[in-house]
């Protein structure tokens, strides 16, 4: 059978849902899981011609739905590094996702490949994972039903976290070569993060232990499989909580890093320890939060996202300069976006002297604002970030020449940091080690840390609107050009509090608007962010 009829065969299998209209959002296509089958599906479809596209470089599909509720799911499609979907395909991806019928479904894919000169010559290869989602296992079924149409190769990779997927396509992609990403295999993952662990640690000590929030997600038993790996080599005492993925329904459901982040709380259960260290991960383990409770005061301290940007990059600084690599020209900077606290964005530029560059919403558009740096260090303060290192920048420390032990130890960590981290995209796990080496090094508490700058009180809420098109932004998404007159509303708000800002946008992933303001106190950023609430109703 012919490619085209084989399509329109499978495809009745995997209908989508009369009367919705589908969109590749920052987080790729996600909703509630009943209404994914199809376009799993045609997901499948388009990562077999993307990697056709792609000389049969292998393409990453991942379904998860992050930190979103256990009834909701996602598909999202990775490219040949590691790195977003690039955005032309984006809008591929939703034109052929809402094809009204089997036999248009199979006529786009067909005019896809003739446009982008896609020759079923051309080999083809998928690898995929899911999260603990019971939904997961029906939407792998009709990816793969996708895959077998169009004689693509795959590889089933089951349960994973987003960034265990990442990388996985980044290290097939690059067997072999002199760019080699480590072992193609989940193994391989944690191998590579224990070695490079040991390497950034050189017998420092970690001070007590770390608590994770697994979210009652994926997160959980890929920490138990970490840790059974780290065993033996580097001490490290990890507690894990919340690593129940038995009962779907408890997924995201007081615990994990939106949780911690949106209710600016530590979650309830278990019982919150003063004094201990803790973070959490989200859903699909890629973001990560920091806090703890002071045990003198009770008073709950938030390490989020724009905190892990500013310690990773001051010390990423320390070892440059330590290392006699300040005049060598590596430009460190950091990205962040407009719900960066304006207090992390003055210490970044007053403080560390570093740039700080504002892009939209959405990892890719800081990803690839990151890549003009030697050494980009770009966070969103939901605590989804990496560190990427040009490979200037990594010649630069394997071939300077130390002059002491100090310096070889500075450049060995540095070249230590680039292994540790993920540079594909946001790792939590990865993530949580780098935290944990940079307070090693630095023989810092979370209070020492805590204390390097004062949040400005903020508030961040959900508004609905009858129609969130109609909300346009401008400025990495600081300013309304869209509707008019709203931004001046905004303004005249603004204008009557004291360090304050705020701004409303339209939300990516949901139906809804949000609006972020801070102020100089709490109750302040509280009624600032009413009031502009009531501007976007
Ligand atoms: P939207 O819904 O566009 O605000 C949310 C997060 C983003 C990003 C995406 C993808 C906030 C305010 N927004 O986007 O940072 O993580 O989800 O998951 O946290
Ligand atoms: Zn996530």
């Amino acid at each position: 059978m012919a490619t085209h009829a084989k399509i329109v065969e499978a495809s009745k299998k995997h209908p989508i849902v009369d009367g919705h209209v589908y969109q590749y959002g920052t987080a790729g296509f996600r909703m509630k899981a009943d209404l994914l089958e199809g376009v799993a599906f045609r997901v499948g479809l388009l990562a077999s011609l993307r990697s056709r596209k792609m000389d049969g470089q292998a393409i990453g599909v991942m379904v998860t739905a992050s930190h979103n509720p256990a009834v909701d799911n996602g598909v999202k499609i990775v490219d040949p590094m590691g790195e977003m979907l690039e955005q032309d395909w984006e809008k591929l991806a939703t034109d052929l996702v809402n094809s009204p019928t089997h036999e248009q479904l199979a006529d786009n894919y067909t005019k896809i490949a003739d446009t982008y000169r896609i020759t079923s010559k051309t080999p083809a290869k998928v690898i995929y994972g899911r999260d603990t989602r019971p939904s997961g296992h029906k939407l792998i079924g009709a990816l793969v039903d996708a895959l077998v149409a169009t004689d693509t190769e795959y590889v089933d990779y089951k349960i994973l976290t987003t960034p265990q997927l990442h990388y996985l396509v980044r290290a097939t992609n690059t067997e072999g070569t002199d760019l080699s990403y480590g072992e193609v295999s989940e193994a391989g993952y944690y191998k590579k993060l224990v070695d490079a662990l040991a390497r950034a640690m050189k017998g420092r000590k970690i001070n007590g232990s770390l608590t994770v929030d697994c979210a009652n997600g994926v997160g959980g038993p890929k920490l138990w499989e970490f840790i059974k790996h780290v065993q033996g080599k580097v001490p490290i005492d990890i507690k894990v909580v919340n690593d129940d993925v038995l009962r779907p329904e408890v997924l995201n459901l007081d615990c994990g890093a939106d949780f911690v982040k949106t209710r600016q709380r530590a979650p309830p259960n278990p019982k919150p320890v003063p004094g201990a260290r803790s973070c959490s991960f989200d859903g699909d383990a890629d973001r990560l939060i920091y806090y703890w409770l002071d045990p003198e005061t009770n008073s709950f301290s938030m390490l989020d996202g724009d905190r892990i940007a500013s310690l990773a990059a001051s010390f990423i600084v320390d070892l440059i300069r330590a290392a006699d690599l300040e005049e060598s020209g590596i430009k460190v900077g950091v990205v962040q976006t407009a719900y960066a606290n304006g207090a992390s964005t003055t210490y970044i530029t007053d403080h560390l002297q570093l740039p700080v560059v504002c892009t939209p919403t959405g990892v890719k558009h800081l990803h690839h604002a990151a890549l003009s740096f030697d050494v980009g260090v770009y966070f969103e303060a939901n605590g989804h970030g990496t560190v990427l290192f040009s490979r200037e920048a990594l010649k630069t420390f394997q071939s300077k020449k130390p002059q002491s032990p100090a310096q070889k130890d500075a450049l060995d960590t540095l070249i230590a940091l680039s292994d540790l981290i993920n540079q594909t995209v946001g790792d939590a796990l990865s993530d949580a080690l780098l935290v944990e080496v940079i307070l090693a090094h630095k023989g810092w508490t979370l209070r020492d840390w805590a204390m390097t700058y004062a949040d400005l009180p903020n508030k961040l809420v959900r508004v609905e609107v009858k129609n969130k098109d109609l909300f346009q932004t401008t400025d990495a998404e600081r300013k309304l050009s869209h509707p008019e007159g709203a931004q001046e509303a905004i303004d005249s708000e603004v204008k009557k509090y004291k360090n304050a800002r705020a701004f409303a946008r339209a939300s990516g992933t949901e139906n809804a608007c949000r609006v972020y303001a801070e102020a100089a106190t709490r109750s302040e950023a509280n009624e600032l962010a009413e009031k502009i609430a009531f501007v976007v109703q």
